[in-house]
C-alpha cells in the first residue's frame, strides 16, 4: 500500500484509547457515520495502514462467528474499500495461530496466482492489510483480535446457491482452492481448532447438554435427539476414515459453505474461497460433505419452511462436476471414490452441533431469535433426510 497517501492518521500511536477516540471523531465527524460503529471502530483502524479518510462503514456478510464490517475510504477522490473483522475468542481460543495460519495461506495463495501471470492477487484472493507496527493483526486495550483485508470489488457471494451454474461454480471453487493448497505441506499450519470435524466429539457434546440441560430446553427438542440417536452410526465414518490413512490429510478449507465461495459480479465465475480461519490439515472429505450440505439445498441453511428443504440433486451433480474439474489433478482413487459418503456425514454433523448449541443456551453460534440454532438443527436433519430418500 501507498504509505505517502495516508492522511488521516499521522502521530495516532502515541495517543491513548480515549485520545484516539476523539482524535477519530473529530477527524471524521463532518461525515454521516453511526456514532456507535464509529466510536467503536475508528480507533481500532487507526491502527492499520489505510489510505485517505474514513467515509463509510457498516456490517457487512452475514458469517456465525466472527463479526465482519466494510469500511471505505476516500484518497483523493478515488473510495477505496477494507473489511475489518473482530476474531471471536470464544470460538479461536489463539486468534495469534489463527493470523499465523491465515498469513501462510494467504501469501501461499497469492504466490500461486502471480506465478500464474496474476500481477496483482489482492484483487482476487484475501490480502491482509497489515497493522502499522508490522503485524497482521491489532488487538486492542480489552485484548480483543481485529484484522484487515483488501475488499475484493469484483467479488459477490450469496448466502444460498442460485442455480446449476452457481453451484458448479461453488464446486469448482473449492476444487481449485485444495489444487492451489495442494502443495503447501500440511504441517505449516497450526492446529487452532482441535477436533474441528470430529464427528464422534460433537455428539458427545449433545450427549453432555442433554444431561445438564442448561437451559431446560430438552423437553421441546426430544424428537430431534431421537432422530440423532437413530443415526449414531453415521457419526465415526469420517474421523474413522482420516485415522485409517487410506486417504491423504491434505491442507483443506474446512468451512466451504456457498456463501464462502466468492464469483466473479460479472461472469459469475469462481473467483476465491473466503474465511480462510479454519484452514488447516483434514481430509478433503470434510470439504466436499460440507460444501454440499451448503449448496445442494436451494432453500439455504436458515429455510424459514422446513418443506422448502430438498436435496437438490441437479445442483448436487452440478456441483461435483464443477470440483472434479480442478479436484482431478491431485485427488487418489480412493478419495475419489469416496466423496459421496462425506455429504451425510457433514450434514448430520451440523445439525448435531446446532442442535448441540440450542440446549447449551447458544454459547456458540450467532443467533438472531430464540429457538434459532433448533430451526437450523431442523433444516440439516431435513436435509438428512432428504439425502436418505435420495438413497444417497
Ligand atoms: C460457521 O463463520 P461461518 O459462518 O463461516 C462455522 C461452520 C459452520 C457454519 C454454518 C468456525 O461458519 O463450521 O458450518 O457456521 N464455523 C466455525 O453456517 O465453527
Ligand atoms: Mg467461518
Amino acid at each position: 500500500m501507498d504509505k505517502g497517501s495516508n492522511h488521516v492518521h499521522p502521530c495516532t500511536d502515541q495517543l491513548s484509547e480515549v485520545e484516539r477516540v476523539v482524535h477519530c471523531l473529530l477527524t471524521y465527524s463532518s461525515y454521516p457515520l453511526a456514532f456507535d460503529l464509529i466510536l467503536m471502530l475508528a480507533p481500532i483502524l487507526s491502527h492499520f495502514d489505510l489510505p485517505g479518510t474514513l467515509v463509510k462503514t457498516g456490517r457487512f456478510g452475514s458469517g456465525l462467528i466472527n463479526e465482519t464490517f466494510l469500511c471505505e475510504f476516500s484518497d483523493r477522490g478515488i473510495i477505496r474499500k477494507f473489511i475489518l473483522q473482530h476474531i471471536n475468542k470464544n470460538v479461536f481460543s489463539r486468534p495469534d495461530l489463527v493470523m499465523a495460519n491465515v498469513e501462510v495461506v494467504t501469501e501461499h495463495l497469492q504466490a500461486r496466482l502471480r506465478r500464474e501471470g496474476i500481477s496483482d492477487p489482492a484483487v482476487v484472493t484475501p490480502a491482509l492489510v497489515r497493522a502499522r507496527d508490522g503485524r497482521t493483526f491489532h488487538v486492542d486495550g480489552a485484548g480483543e483480535y481485529w484484522r484487515m483485508f483488501h475488499f475484493i470489488e469484483e467479488g459477490l457471494v450469496f448466502d444460498r446457491v442460485q442455480d446449476n451454474a452457481h453451484a458448479h461454480e461453488v464446486g469448482r471453487g473449492l476444487g481449485r482452492f485444495q489444487a492451489l493448497v495442494s502443495d503447501l505441506a500440511p504441517d505449516r499450519l497450526h492446529d487452532t481448532l482441535p477436533g474441528f470435524h470430529h464427528t464422534p466429539r460433537y455428539l458427545a457434546e449433545l450427549d453432555d447438554a442433554i444431561r445438564l440441560d442448561a437451559q431446560g430446553r430438552f423437553a421441546a427438542a426430544k424428537i430431534e435427539v431421537a432422530f440423532v440417536r437413530a443415526r449414531r452410526t453415521l457419526v465415526p465414518l469420517l474421523t474413522d476414515l482420516m485415522a485409517s490413512g487410506r486417504v491423504p490429510v491434505r491442507v483443506v478449507h474446512n468451512d466451504p459453505k456457498v456463501n464462502n465461495v466468492m464469483v466473479h459480479a460479472a461472469t459469475g465465475k469462481a473467483l476465491c474461497m473466503l474465511d480462510l480461519d479454519t484452514v488447516k490439515p483434514g481430509i478433503v472429505h470434510f470439504d466436499f460433505g460440507d460444501c454440499v450440505r451448503s449448496a445442494a439445498n436451494p432453500a439455504g441453511e436458515d429455510a424459514p419452511d422446513l418443506d422448502k428443504v430438498v436435496f437438490d440433486r441437479s445442483r448436487y451433480a452440478a456441483l461435483s462436476r464443477g470440483y472434479l474439474d480442478e479436484a482431478r489433478s491431485f485427488l487418489t482413487p480412493a478419495e475419489a471414490e469416496l466423496l459421496p459418503a462425506s455429504v451425510k456425514v457433514i450434514t448430520f454433523e451440523l445439525g448435531i452441533r446446532f442442535l448441540a448449541d440450542h440446549l447449551r443456551g447458544d454459547t456458540y453460534f450467532r443467533v438472531s431469535r430464540p429457538g434459532h440454532n433448533l430451526h437450523r438443527s431442523r433444516v440439516q436433519f431435513r436435509l438428512l433426510e432428504c439425502m436418505e430418500a435420495a438413497g444417497l
